[in-house]
């Protein structure tokens, strides 16, 4: 039997081995990468579908430990331990970066998106790769764009059908200041506050409301203690798939070479999930009880007019020139 196991676990090996080119340099190494969200998340599957190719590729020696539900600290303090070197990676919202590189504000703009082709096609192209290289001189690699999705708002006190009806709710929203004045401008009351700490914020009453897409509020259970959902998509947010500099630096082109190729191919899987759970996530919704309305088209457009306001006043602070160079991939895009 003994002998047996020995020829499988040979076998085995030598198969992990063969998918790997006789002169490639891996490393064994112990990647660590946290998440905000939980691994029932779409970004479970993502970072599932990571390690597997990442396991293929370096013969098994880059192995991914992922952790969830901000175990390491929320976005922003995670991402400051990448740029420390004390963490290998993170997958978090671009918002709560803009501290670090103001240009990232430009995704939180209101409405800049109208659907995920947009989206997809602005990450993907050149403006992505615009963002990746200002990344890079605050000490962090993006290996890619995956979905966080289309934000719609929640609360525990009435449906929003128009505009007006924000005035009074205390909404939380990220530790961004682009999101504070989109909120401040539709006459909500608007509480910065890191991700970890909004369900017991909205189960205690001390805010009244939240925004994120439907994955999200299914998969950190805010529908539990949240009676309302109102269909706004007022912003689409990124995640982004960051490893720390200090750390790249040391790795071989090999390891770097494949790091890449494999968060592009869970790239196309965390989207593909996160696009196929969103229905069925606002249907759970509706279905635990919370009252969902969709703004109609005109009230929608009287949204994104009240909130127009905001891309002035930000355009300046998150950088003249990544502002025009979204508007210019935006137009050539929609063929306008
Ligand atoms: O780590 C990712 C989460 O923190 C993400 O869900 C952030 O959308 C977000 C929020 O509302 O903070």
């Amino acid at each position: 039997m003994k002998a047996f196991k020995f020829t499988l676990a040979a076998g085995v090996a030598a198969t992990l081995l063969a998918a790997v080119p006789a002169y490639a340099q891996f490393t064994e190494r112990n990647i660590r990468l946290s998440n905000g969200v939980n691994e029932d998340h779409p970004n479970g599957k993502g970072v599932e579908k990571f390690r597997a190719c990442l396991t293929d590729k370096s013969g098994g020696k880059l192995k991914v430990q992922g952790f969830w539900g901000n175990a390491l600290g929320g976005d922003l303090q995670a991402t400051q331990a990448l740029r420390s070197g004390t963490q290998e990676m993170v997958v978090t919202s671009s918002s709560p970066l803009i501290g670090i590189l103001p240009d990232l504000g430009v995704f939180d703009l209101p409405f800049l998106f109208a659907n995920e082709k947009e989206a997809d096609a602005v990450l993907d192209g050149s403006f992505g790769k615009h963002i990746d290289a200002k990344l890079e001189t605050v000490g962090l690699v993006n290996l890619a764009y995956w979905e966080n999705g289309f934000r719609n708002l929640t609360n525990s006190r009435r449906p929003v059908e128009k505009w007006e009806d924000f005035k009074g709710l205390k909404v939380r929203v990220m530790q961004n200041n682009v999101f504070l004045d989109t909120f401040k401008t539709l006459g909500a009351n608007a509480v910065p506050m890191a991700f970890g700490e909004v369900f017991t914020a909205l189960e205690t009453k001390a805010i009244d409301g939240q925004e994120n897409p439907f994955v999200t509020i299914d998969t950190s259970k805010f529908y539990e203690v949240q009676k309302y959902l109102s269909v706004t998509r007022h912003a689409y947010t990124p995640f982004l798939v960051l490893y720390s500099k200090k750390l790249w630096d040391g790795l071989s082109k090999d390891e770097q070479a494949a790091l890449r190729d494999c968060a592009v191919v869970a790239r196309d899987e965390q989207r593909k999930v996160s696009r196929e759970l969103s229905e069925a996530s606002l249907n759970k919704i509706k279905g635990e009880g919370t009252v969902v309305n969709e703004l109609n088209a005109q009230e929608a457009n009287r949204m994104r007019e009240q909130a127009k306001s905001v891309w002035e006043k930000h355009a300046a602070t998150i950088g003249p020139e990544t502002v025009k160079m979204m508007q210019d991939e935006l137009t050539k895009i929609r063929g306008k």
